[in-house]
């Protein structure tokens, strides 16, 4: 029986609605506790994380708080990433242990309807739960104070309340995944510009009480207007190693056959290896660089070359060589970045 004990846990994911601030705003919350959270993250209700959604442009600001240096920084919030394990500080942000909370500003760029607000956590103990309240504004308001700090009412500067979000479970352990999401079925939560969250801590009976908090997400109601095409169809993604150190720019506009392919294999491959190669060829004098792209190209020949911090491929070439030695072009050594002399920056 204790497989199917398992099987019930595992499948007990926490499920209701209400909770309510306006009218028509539902608050879903589903938890996967910490025998069946797995780097997967899916949830039985909640959507999985996005990687473009309104959210992923958006600009996050810190307005009060003090963020944990043990974490990530902002932009773990809208990396359309989730941690891979429970317990992984650096993919997530938090904040400092010992105090409690703060405030984080999104600016979305200007005015959207918005959909769903959708909120991601993962920890095996108290920092699993969330405890927030979301606020909105579309910035237009006479007095309207974009950064309120800790003890100043939002509801007095502009800023209107759109939920009150509590996961923390009335019994039962409190470690696992959560996954919130805040929508108004008939109507939308309503056209804002800054969205603005005040996280509380889930307990102040030790010093780590403040959530892990993996992901934010925002749903545009009419996404073709703002939402990005996906990483796969674009024809240029952009990847960020080293905790955003690095950036480098996948470009297969030319070739859009291998967008796919260079998506799945060459991202996560650069991603890896990138600060691999920079700590493995240390020198006075040498600065690696923090951005490069690699092109593949339609009509070049050969197989890649390098100038200045741009790869340039030929299309050609790895089309025929997918697997294997596309990924590394182990003989020529050609499709790395340009690590050469120069003065440090
Ligand atoms: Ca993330």
């Amino acid at each position: 029986m204790k497989t199917l004990n398992l099987f019930l846990l595992a499948s007990s994911a926490l499920f209701f609605s209400g909770a309510s601030t306006l009218a028509g705003i539902k608050t879903v919350i589903d938890h996967n506790p910490n025998e069946s959270a797995t780097g997967a993250f899916k949830f039985k209700h909640v959507p999985p994380v996005s990687k473009n959604d309104a959210a992923t442009k958006a600009k996050l600001t810190l307005v009060d708080g003090v963020q944990d240096e043990n974490g990530g920084d902002l932009e773990k919030l809208h990396d359309g990433k989730a941690p891979a394990e429970e317990d992984q500080p650096a993919e997530n942000f938090f904040f400092n242990a010992g105090t409690e909370g703060g405030r984080i500003l999104l600016d979305l760029g200007n005015a959207i309807e918005i959909k769903q607000v959708n909120t991601y956590s993962w920890h095996p103990n108290t920092r699993g739960p969330q405890v927030y309240k979301l606020y909105g504004s579309d910035g237009k308001a006479d007095g309207f104070n974009q950064q309120p700090k800790n003890g100043t009412d939002p509801e007095k500067c502009g800023w209107t309340l759109i939920a009150k979000v509590d996961t923390r479970p009335k019994t039962g352990e409190p470690g696992g995944q959560y996954g919130v999401s805040i929508s108004d079925p008939e109507s939308g939560l309503g056209k804002y510009h800054f969205l603005l969250f005040d996280m509380s801590r889930t307990e102040s009976d030790d010093d780590f009480g403040n959530t892990f908090y993996s992901e934010i997400d925002v749903v545009d109601r009419n996404p073709s207007e703002t939402s990005e095409r996906s990483p796969a169809q674009a024809g240029s993604e952009t990847v960020e190693a080293a905790g955003g150190t690095y950036k480098i720019t996948i470009d297969t506009s030319e070739t859009p056959d291998l967008t796919q392919w260079a998506h799945e294999k060459i991202a996560p491959m650069a991603r890896e290896w990138y600060p691999k190669i920079v700590q493995l060829l240390p020198g006075e004098g040498f600065q690696a660089p923090n951005n490069f792209s690699i092109m593949f190209l339609k009509d070049m020949r050969g197989v890649a070359n390098t100038s200045g911090t741009r790869i340039r491929c030929a299309g050609d070439w790895f089309r025929h060589n997918l697997e294997g030695r596309g990924r590394g072009v182990p003989r020529n050594g050609a499709c790395r970045p340009a690590i050469r002399p120069g003065p440090a920056r």
